[in-house]
Parts: C-alpha cells; sequence; structure tokens
C-alpha cells in the first residue's frame, strides 16, 4: 500500500533505513511542484532554484507536458524497438529538422547519451578516419562532468567520482578546460578522435569559458578532423539563454548530445544527434536500449521541446539571468566572492563568515523559501525554471539579500 510520508522526518528516516547513502540532500521533503514552486510534506512552499539540476526548465508539471504524458500512458508506452512505433520517425524528424543534424539516437538518461557519443567517436575513428584498432584518444576537460557510468568517471578528474570504481576505462586523456594552446597540441596526436566538452562546466560550479574558446576549439578540431563533442545535457534546452549554449559562439558540434529539460523532468529522455557519416557507423545490434525512443518518451519530449518554443523560453532565461546578476551585484556582503553565469544557469562563491559556510546559506535560504545546494563545498547554483516571472524573481533576489545579509 503506497501512503503519503506522513512527515518530512519519517520520509527522512525512511530513506536513512532503506536507502543507499549516495546523497546528502537539504532536509527538505518535497511533495508538490508547479511552475517555479515546490511545496514540502508540511505545505511549506520554495522556489525551486535548482530545477533539478536544469532538467525542469519549462516549470514543474507544466500542464501541456502533463497531458501528453497521461494521454500517451493510456494509449502505448513501450514495444522495444523490436518493433516501429507509430511517433519516433515524427519525433526524430522534429528534433533533427529543429537541431540541424541528420540523424538521432533516441536514449533515456544523459549518461547514457554520453556513453551513446562515446561509441559513436570511437567507431567513427576507426570505420571512417582510420585511427588503429583499440588506439583512439577523446579529449575530455578538467572538472568535467558527464555522468556517472564506469567509463564517463574513468574520464573525471573528480576523485569523489571516479575512486575505488578502477580498473578505469582507457582512451581518455584530460586537458585544462578554457586553454586553447594546451587543446592545440593534444590535437597533434594522430589517435585523438574527438574532443568532448560541456560549453559551461555545470557541476564544476558554472564555469563560463572566455569568449571564442568555443569557436576556436571548434577550429581546432576540424582542422586535425577530430570530433566536436558538445554535451548540453545541462546548458542546453533554453537554459542559458540560447537554444544551446554553444550558439552563442555559433558552433556546430559534431556530435550534440541533450536531455534532463528536453523532457521537462516529465521522463528520462536524452539524445545524440550527429549526421550520417557519424551515425551509420553504427548497424542493427550495434547499440540500443530497452526504453529508448519509446513512445511515451518521444510524446513528452515533443510536448517540452514545444513549450520551449512557444513560450519563448531562452528569451526569458536571458532577461531574468540579467536581472538576478545584476540584483546579486548589489549585495553588500563580503560572504559573496563572486557571481557568475548565462541566462539561468548561475552560481556565487561563498566564503565562510562567522563559521557559516555555502550550507549554512543554503539551509537559511530554506528557511526563507528559497531551495538551492552548494557544489564542491563554497559554490552555490542558482537555475530556476526558465518560465519564472519578473516579479517572482524580485521576491527570489529579496529573499537571497536578506538571508546572506542575516550572517553579518
Ligand atoms: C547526480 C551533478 C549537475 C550533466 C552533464 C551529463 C550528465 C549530467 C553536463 C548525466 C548530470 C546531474 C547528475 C546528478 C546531479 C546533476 C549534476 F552535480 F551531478 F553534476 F547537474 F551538475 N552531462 N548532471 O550535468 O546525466 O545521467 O544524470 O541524466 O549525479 O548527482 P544523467
Amino acid at each position: 500500500m503506497i501512503s503519503q510520508a506522513t512527515s518530512s522526518t519519517t520520509a527522512i528516516e525512511l530513506e536513512a533505513k532503506y536507502g543507499a547513502h549516495n546523497y546528502h540532500p537539504l532536509p527538505v521533503v518535497l511533495s508538490r511542484g508547479e511552475g517555479a514552486h515546490v511545496w514540502d510534506v508540511e505545505g511549506k512552499q520554495y522556489f525551486d532554484f535548482l530545477s533539478a539540476y536544469s532538467a525542469v526548465n519549462q516549470g514543474h508539471s507544466h500542464p501541456a507536458i502533463v497531458r501528453a504524458l497521461t494521454n500517451q500512458a493510456q494509449k502505448l508506452t513501450l514495444v522495444s524497438r523490436a518493433f516501429y512505433n507509430d511517433i519516433l520517425g515524427e519525433y526524430e524528424q522534429f528534433m533533427t529538422q529543429l537541431f540541424g543534424y541528420d540523424k538521432l539516437l533516441p536514449m533515456n538518461t544523459g549518461a547514457e547519451a554520453v556513453e551513446t557519443a562515446l561509441k559513436l567517436c570511437r567507431k567513427w575513428a576507426y570505420e571512417v578516419k582510420g585511427i588503429e584498432k583499440d588506439k583512439a584518444i577523446i579529449l575530455v576537460c578538467e572538472q568535467n562532468f558527464h555522468g556517472r557510468t564506469i567509463s564517463i568517471v574513468s574520464a573525471s578528474s573528480d576523485p569523489d567520482a571516479s575512486q575505488n570504481y578502477g580498473p578505469h576505462t582507457p582512451g581518455f586523456i584530460r586537458i585544462p578546460y578554457n586553454d586553447i594552446s594546451v587543446l592545440k597540441n593534444a590535437l597533434s596526436d594522430k589517435n585523438v578522435a574527438g574532443f568532448l566538452l560541456e560549453p559551461i562546466q555545470g557541476e564544476a560550479g558554472v564555469f563560463v569559458p572566455d569568449d571564442g574558446y568555443l569557436n576556436q576549439a571548434y577550429a581546432l578540431c576540424k582542422q586535425h578532423n577530430v570530433l566536436f563533442i558538445n554535451d548540453e545535457i545541462q546548458t542546453g534546452i533554453a537554459r542559458t539563454g540560447k537554444m544551446l549554449a554553444a550558439d552563442y559562439e555559433n558552433v556546430h558540434a559534431d556530435i550534440l548530445i541533450l536531455g534532463k529539460a528536453l523532457s521537462g523532468g516529465m521522463y528520462p529522455v536524452s539524445a545524440v544527434l550527429c549526421n550520417n557519416e557519424i551515425m551509420l557507423c553504427i548497424k542493427p545490434g550495434q547499440h540500443g536500449s530497452t526504453y529508448g525512443g519509446n513512445p511515451l518518451a518521444c510524446h513528452v519530449a515533443m510536448a517540452a521541446m514545444q513549450v520551449v518554443l512557444e513560450e519563448n523560453l531562452a528569451n526569458n532565461a536571458m532577461r531574468m539571468g540579467v536581472l538576478l546578476r545584476s540584483e546579486l551585484q548589489k549585495i553588500n556582503s563580503p560572504m559573496i566572492t563572486a557571481i557568475r553565469g548565462k541566462g539561468l544557469l548561475n552560481a556565487i562563491d561563498i566564503a565562510p563568515l562567522n563559521g557559516k559556510t555555502a550550507w549554512d546559506v543554503c539551509v537559511k535560504l530554506s528557511d526563507n523559501g528559497l531551495l538551492a545546494k552548494p557544489t564542491h563545498g563554497h559554490i552555490i547554483r542558482f537555475a530556476p525554471p526558465l518560465i519564472i516571472t519578473e516579479d517572482q524573481m524580485l521576491d527570489c533576489v529579496e529573499i537571497i539579500r536578506k538571508t546572506i545579509l542575516s550572517f553579518g
């Protein structure tokens, strides 16, 4: 029998007793979401400034996406790819035309899409570029985050993500992010097949590279016949003020990876897009997924993307991000040592004050009705749903200001 958790305390105790301890959540137990707001089991309302790590760009339980989910759920949810279904081709046509690629390979989680991109890059390396078997190298960046599978964490520079998960998958070389000269040197290795990067490093703490970095990196990859693989799982789908963060520099990646807000937080949907020369390296039976491309996912993703387009969420993210960062600049506190971001993917660095840290700030923010989570100890990410209004943003800034100044 499924029973509503009677209280936050009960819910937290049950998870502690019966669940894996692979997270350390803020002590907030949520039970409802709508638009930019969520409510805890006691009925307290919060502004959501994390958006499930940029998966809920369209706002919680957007009615158009809920409608697509519930309508299709009553019709046909999953038939596997052993058979065709009546929506996958239409979804693939919609997405490839929207993003400008020949083909789409549907997956479910972001990590699965990243793994798919890695497999496509390696296959292309051997079967098209002609790199010697098992010698393909994929360049990745220090402080990257691309998911939690063993191959992906094999490329990670974060000990928390990778230690004691060995033996690590070979074939990755890490280079500093935002450093063109090191990239140029690394590309001189003839076995380099691809360069996988985030256009803004999200998990690392919202690190925006210098203007021109993406463009120069892409050009260098082209010069060396190396695939530019753009992980827009967190930065994509209008989060940074453009449909893709790479759009700021008009960079059209060889392989584009999408996830999270592709489904508006309603259902795990991810996608890999690229042109035929790369995509057709994978032949029938050489890659797949039980749920990849299921009709429910296709309907949800198309509805979620329609919301982004029809509500012009990229434009709102751009405007609200400018407002947020300009208002944060006005907060006169020694705790805030840096403010950065693009669109509604932002972060502030917090210096401890009177022994209080970013964690204490986030706990106090939740007391004051705004949810945000620290990363790497001293960084607080501010990433509300892209549907947030100007009035709501001003209310949120006031909560942030009041909270920060309360520490002295
Ligand atoms: C967790 C982080 C964010 C991603 C990029 C691929 C993936 C992610 C750029 C994998 C996922 C999630 C994972 C989640 C928390 C969150 C996160 F803090 F972990 F790193 F957003 F910054 N590429 N990021 O950001 O997608 O398989 O999760 O669908 O693991 O705690 P996924």
